[in-house]
């Protein structure tokens, strides 16, 4: 039997030293100073660590000890994560002045230095995987293609693509769907594949999970697409409104809010049938279940 930890747990306990532990590695790179504070500035500017905390909830479903690799993986998405809100903040994509609460970091950093540590975080990332002196041979090999795929051409850098070439037509929910799973979605199916091999999951448990991903990453985004709308700036972090103004594809420009408050609904039962699933193996799923809980479901 699991000995199970609350998620409050996970976030008053794991996520401080997880925090310390990613912080420490990048104080010990031997860099350019610059570069440094630029990488540290957008790591610890407060994220919610959602990604990393998937992978440590699932870690503990599988009685799988978040240990130094495990650091090393959830640790490598967070800079691929940090790595692209840098970008995606920059003039040249959505030009934002607010990130987290705190000015982005090419306006505390410059330009250049943005790009330069938003590169920077993106191929350490995999360095972290392929270091790690605990995660096994296969699993780095897995880990680091399944990582580089979700994240790149076919993944996130694609979807941010397809998102901006879509900017200024409409395009239908079944585009609109495609550029959120690959721009946000693909991040999060990471997580939940990473925890999967990590945790050695079934081939039945790890398809479950992916399914349970991928809802979850579809809810992420059309959660974050109703709070543009419903949001307050100090809330989010972030400058609200903005996706009307500039044309957005979003969920409430395309369906209006009320159905979006019920495709989130839909694509949570979705999340939850996985979940079933996965419990019928014999799997401890209340964290899975509690995550669900990030998402307000008003209306
Ligand atoms: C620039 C290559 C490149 C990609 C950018 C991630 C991304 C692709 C764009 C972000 C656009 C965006 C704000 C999408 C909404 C969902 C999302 C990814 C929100 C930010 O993630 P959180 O809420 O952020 O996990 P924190 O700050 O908590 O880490």
């Amino acid at each position: 039997m699991q000995k199970m930890i609350s998620l409050t747990t996970f976030s008053d306990e794991i996520l401080p030293k997880f925090n310390h532990e990613l912080v420490g590695r990048l104080r010990d790179l031997d860099t350019e100073k610059a570069l440094k504070e630029s990488m540290i500035y957008s790591v610890e500017a407060g994220g919610k660590r959602m990604r990393p905390l998937l992978i440590f909830v699932i870690c503990q479903m599988f009685n799988h000890e978040i240990d130094n690799g495990v650091y090393s993986v959830a640790g490598a998405l967070e800079l691929i994560h940090t790595y692209s809100l840098i970008h995606d903040d920059l003039p040249a994509m959505d030009n934002d002045d607010l990130r987290r609460g705190k000015p982005t970091n090419h306006i505390v950093y410059g330009e250049s230095m943005a790009i330069l540590a938003g590169d920077a975080l993106n191929t350490l990332a995999f360095e972290w995987i392929g270091r790690s002196d605990v995660v096994g041979d296969a699993q780095k090999v897995a880990l680091m293609s399944r990582l580089a795929q979700l994240a790149g051409p076919e993944g996130m850098v694609g979807g941010q693509v397809a998102d901006i070439e879509g900017e200024h037509q409409v395009l239908s929910l079944t585009q609109l769907k495609r550029v959120h799973k690959r721009k946000t979605g693909d991040l999060i199916e990471f997580a939940v594949y990473a925890g999967g091999i990590l945790g050695n999951a079934t081939t039945e448990q790890q398809a479950e999970l992916i399914q349970y991903g991928r809802q979850f990453g579809l809810a992420f985004q059309i959660y974050d697409d109703i709070m543009d709308v419903v949001g307050t700036s100090e809330e989010m972090g972030k400058a609200v409104h903005k996706d009307n103004q500039e044309n957005k594809n979003t969920y409430p420009g395309l369906i209006g809010l009320d159905q979006s408050y019920d495709t989130l609904r839909n694509v949570i039962d979705q999340a939850k049938v996985a979940i079933q699933n996965l419990k019928k193996t014999g799997l401890e799923t209340g964290y899975l279940e509690e995550l669900l809980h990030y998402f307000k479901l008003k209306n």
